[in-house]
């Protein structure tokens, strides 16, 4: 397949090369607009739903789910980046995630929330199609390689800070255009270690080192973000935010109002643990607009 590569420099577009690329569509036209990332956490302390797929059984079973109900793709992982949290060992992330993923090859769509190439390694070498890390390739030199050498689509997220300390106060003067010019930054990284542009989108990070204000003008602003050229992806299902702006423990009707305002802004991939009522929501307003 031929595809264009297309960079960045300054205000310019310009078109540098044409590169073959088989086997990997454009991520444009893998995820069409909108599109739903299923969340599935192997951890014991996730946000939201840790503890609950700890048994490899059971999150397989989850993940079918969420592709029956109309997930593009799953994303699986076992570290949770959850405020205040430390991280864990490779190993005990491999214990974690190799076993769900041995169960999904072949039948089940999955992107692997990771920071450590070796986890990435293995997960790709299990038919993983995406790999999610949410430090941008700051985490792991040796994950710009690992993506770049494998047929394989990135997400590169914003966070400012580390999950133990990120929500101690957080602070910009202007978290969209600074939020943009980190993953501007970022995807040139990517692009000049090898990962071809047409396989990158981006991610503001939702309450990675954000305000509940910060996240609401994110999604307000998305269009400084889709300025960029790439796909976007947002996550804002289930956090901590729409329990502050709403109240309430029960964070579905929140969390599909924010994933509908990010689509509704140009986001493409939305992220979410709920997916029928993430689909059902986002077939509609995509049929209304
Ligand atoms: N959010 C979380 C984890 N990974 N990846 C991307 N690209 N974007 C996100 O917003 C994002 C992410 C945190 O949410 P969750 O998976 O529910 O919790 P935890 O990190 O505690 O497992």
């Amino acid at each position: 397949m031929q595809v264009a590569v297309v960079h960045r420099r300054a205000n310019d577009w310009c078109l540098l090369e044409t590169r073959h690329h088989p086997g990997v569509i454009p991520i444009e036209e893998r995820f069409p607009r909108p599109s739903v990332m299923g969340v599935l956490n192997v951890t014991p302390d996730s946000f939201s739903d840790g503890g609950v797929h700890l048994d490899p059984d059971v999150a397989a079973a989850a993940a079918g789910r969420m592709v029956a109900d109309g997930a593009a793709i799953v994303d699986v992982g076992g570290e949770s980046t959850r405020p205040g949290s430390d991280g864990v060992s490779l190993d005990e992330e491999l214990r974690r995630v190799v076993p769900v993923l041995e169960r999904l090859h072949g039948d089940v769509p999955v992107s692997i929330d990771t920071a450590k190439a070796e986890v990435a390694r293995r997960a790709l070498a299990l038919g993983a199609e995406l790999v999610n890390d949410v430090t941008a390739l700051r985490g792991d030199p040796e994950l710009a390689g690992v993506v770049a050498g494998g047929e394989v689509y990135l997400c590169l997220m914003h966070m400012q800070g580390k999950p133990r300390t990120m929500q101690a106060a957080p602070t910009y003067d202007d978290v969209a255009s600074e939020v943009a010019a980190f993953l501007e930054q970022r995807l040139r990284v990517a692009v000049d270690a090898g990962v071809p542009e047409e396989r990158i989108c981006l991610d503001p990070g939702i309450g990675f080192g954000k305000t509940v204000e910060h996240n609401l003008e994110l999604v307000r602003r998305l269009d400084v973000l889709t300025s960029l050229g790439r796909p976007v992806l947002v996550g804002f299902s289930r956090k901590s935010s729409l329990r502050r702006l709403t109240g309430s423990d029960d964070l579905l009707a929140a969390s599909v109002a924010a994933a509908v305002a990010a689509y509704e802004r140009g986001a493409t991939i939305l992220r979410v643990h709920d997916v029928r009522a993430h689909v059902d929501a986002l077939t509609v307003a995509h049929a209304v607009a």
